[in-house]
């Protein structure tokens, strides 16, 4: 390290000089180059016995008006920008009765992960999505959606969004359509009888959109598959866990977002890793606990955690008796595409022990 200048009142001149020409030399930050990321969003989380109440007491207070009625859940590392992570907003949203959320489209891509009630759905581009506890629903960029619940009990479900990336690319486009509602053009659950047998694609479909044509990922399908693997030894860092994939590509469901659903056998305890991009995770079901850079967040059904880029992260289910299963979303897919990921696996223990170091770009 070079000496700091001394003062002098010649060189206090020229700075002032130069920042009212809207120009800062590097020697002035230098420390934002730093050794590794370091987001401003902290570890967090919404506790469903904190979420429930006010998700609850918001259907008494607010109507659905133009907008959602989608609580947005706020980093409070993030100085009220709105973002759950760095790149991803997460919300929790209630339908009532008889409501409809009117239809409209922006290019932030979003997701749907059913928290609570049963057969009310989200129309994707003409096509109602019908909800069941569990199921995964997309609504790709740029496509038409609007909500409806036409059951006699409300509805809960999780969204998430990649608006804080679209935004920060300055990409952000909205618009509300003509009428409340997009005229149905095509059966329910469309998507699911084309797209929706695995390994099994239809050929005739020449489109290969960038976000998946899957638009439901039914819980069932996913239950299944997680039981069937329940016995494989799994990921070291996520027990058994599974990525949701674009049926055409194999990739992952968005362009900008990825989605997971992991399951914890009883006892299990991952081991600690870190790599570049932010995740928020949703607990399905269970009780059990993730240490993120050191903060022990102990969760049960309904939770929402946020997870910042590069924190180092483990979980554990604390039950002996039931599985514990956590959906969540990632940024990794936009790391991924420019080079960016980049992970290291830490030994057993909590001892911090760095064991491997990965580029995914630079092998
Ligand atoms: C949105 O359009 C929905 O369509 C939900 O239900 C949550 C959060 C931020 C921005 C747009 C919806 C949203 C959102």
């Amino acid at each position: 390290m070079s000496a700091e200048p001394k003062p002098s009142p010649a060189r206090d001149k020229f700075h002032e000089r130069m920042h009212s020409s809207h120009m800062y030399g590097l020697w002035e930050l230098a420390s934002q180059m730093t050794p590794n990321p370091q987001p401003k969003a902290i570890a967090y989380m919404w506790p469903w016995s904190e979420l429930e109440p006010i998700i609850k007491a918001s259907g008494e207070m607010v109507p659905v008006g133009e907008e959602r009625r989608a609580l947005q859940l706020f980093n409070p590392g993030l100085g009220g920008r709105w973002a759950t992570t760095n790149n991803l907003i997460a919300a929790v949203q209630l339908l009532l009765p008889g409501e409809v959320a009117r239809a409209h489209r922006h290019t932030p891509t979003a997701i749907r992960l059913i928290i609570e009630g049963s057969g009310a759905y989200t129309a994707v581009d003409g096509e109602r999505v019908y909800m069941e506890p569990g199921d995964l629903i997309l609504t790709p960029s740029w496509s038409w959606h609007d909500h409806g619940n036409e059951t006699d009990k409300p509805i809960i479900w999780m969204d998430g969004l990649d608006i804080p990336l679209i935004a920060s690319l300055d990409a952000m486009f909205f618009q509300f359509y003509s009428q409340a509602q997009v005229p149905t053009t095509r059966p329910a659950n469309a998507s699911k009888q084309l797209h929706g047998h695995t390994h099994l694609t239809p050929t005739w479909v020449k489109e290969k959109p960038r976000a998946s044509p899957l638009l439901l990922y039914s819980w069932q399908q996913t239950r299944e598959a997680l039981d069937t693997l329940r016995a494989q030894e799994g990921s070291p860092h996520d027990g058994i866990c599974l990525e949701y994939q674009h049926p055409q590509t194999g990739g992952p469901v968005m362009p900008t977002m990825s989605c997971k659903v992991q399951m914890l056998r009883p006892g299990e305890r991952t081991r600690a890793h870190r790599h570049t991009g932010s995740a928020v995770y949703h607990i399905v079901q269970g009780e059990g606990e993730t240490i993120i850079d050191g903060q022990r967040f102990s969760w049960n059904k309904g939770s929402i955690i946020a997870q910042p880029s590069w924190a180092v992260h483990e979980h554990a289910n604390t039950s002996t008796k039931e599985d514990a299963v956590l959906f969540s979303i990632n940024d990794t897919p936009v790391l991924e595409s420019l080079g960016l990921y980049y992970e290291e696996e830490f030994t057993e223990g909590g001892g911090r022990q760095q064991v491997t170091s990965t580029f995914s770009s630079h092998p």
